[in-house]
């Protein structure tokens, strides 16, 4: 999930008790009405969530199960090549299902004795401080719809292809889980909205963008790149920049498109020492001084 309430599509709940997902039109879903039911369904679920309930089951059409197994397939290829060391053992240690879309029930269930992280629905965009911040508590803000069938290989819109097999995979591994859970900390201490966007901006150079050296080739770590098999196959050849927490946190991005500007860690040590350090004592104070000083 991310950011910008403009690749989230707005979710209205009318008095009569209706849920309307409502997609712009540039979505590739927009003139779908099957597509655009299944969304305002599922929002639904999401609407009445309260944490501690157990996620509401969503029932799946065959196509989407099909959406979910090709994208599956194709990515699994994918990473073999192009994802770190670290992404591949955790995904093993997961076992997600690869010809259907599993409900998040059962990726939490599947996650939890792993890193003790848990997924809880969300209708669409998340306030960044709730969603970054219960990060901290383990908790991973999740939608439950999944992409439009025409456009499997990217989608701007966070959907449950990038939530679980982008996201979940990562949170099983336990460098990742720590990071997570130190950028929501970082994101309950700061104050000010510009510390907290500073700090969402590095997570999304890094947890959802970014890219290590491994053994002398560059791989992807990054949970956006990871569940595209469209933008997977087109990193090396972005703009690579070194990890710095000042480009980091104040470089501009757009999230409607393949991301042209990427930072590279040189290792995970080198990302636990700079990002996750970073995390776990930042503070408006010392995110001023990192933007005046550099
Ligand atoms: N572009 C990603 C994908 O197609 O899976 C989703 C990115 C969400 C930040
Ligand atoms: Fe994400």
């Amino acid at each position: 999930m991310f950011e910008e309430a403009q690749y989230f599509a707005p979710v209205a709940k009318r008095e009569d008790g209706s849920v309307t997902v409502e997609l712009a039109s540039s979505h590739p879903g927009f003139a779908d009405e099957v597509y655009r039911e299944r969304r305002n369904a599922i929002a639904a679920l999401a609407l009445n969530y309260q944490l501690g309930d157990p996620v509401p089951h969503a029932e799946y059409t065959e196509e989407e199960h099909q959406v979910w197994a090709l994208v599956s397939r194709e990515l699994a290829v994918k990473h073999q090549r192009y994802a770190i060391r670290e992404f591949l053992d955790a995904g093993e240690r997961l076992g997600l299902p690869k010809d259907h879309i599993p409900q998040l029930q059962e990726v939490s269930d599947r996650l939890y004795p792993l890193t003790g992280f848990r997924y809880i629905p969300a209708a669409g965009l998340v306030p960044l401080r709730e969603f970054y911040g219960v990060l901290a508590d383990g908790y991973f803000h999740s939608t439950q719809y999944i992409r439009h069938h025409s456009v499997p290989f990217y989608t701007p819109e966070p959907d449950i292809i990038h939530e679980v097999i982008g996201h979940a995979n990562t949170l099983a591994s336990d460098r990742f889980a720590e990071l997570y859970r130190l950028a929501g900390g970082a994101a309950r201490r700061v104050e000010s909205e510009g510390a907290l966007q500073f700090v969402s901006k590095v997570f999304w150079f890094t947890l959802e963008f970014g890219v290590m050296r491994e053994a002398s080739e560059l791989k992807a770590y990054g949970a956006g790149i990871l569940s595209s098999y469209g933008e997977i196959e087109e990193f090396r050849g972005m703009d690579i920049r070194p990890l710095d927490l000042k480009a980091m946190g104040t470089t501009e991005y757009d999230i409607t498109k393949y991301q042209d500007v990427l930072f590279e860690a040189m290792s995970f040590d080198q990302l636990e020492d700079v990002v996750g350090s970073f995390w776990a004592t930042c503070d408006d104070d010392s995110i001023a001084r990192i933007v005046a000083e550099g």
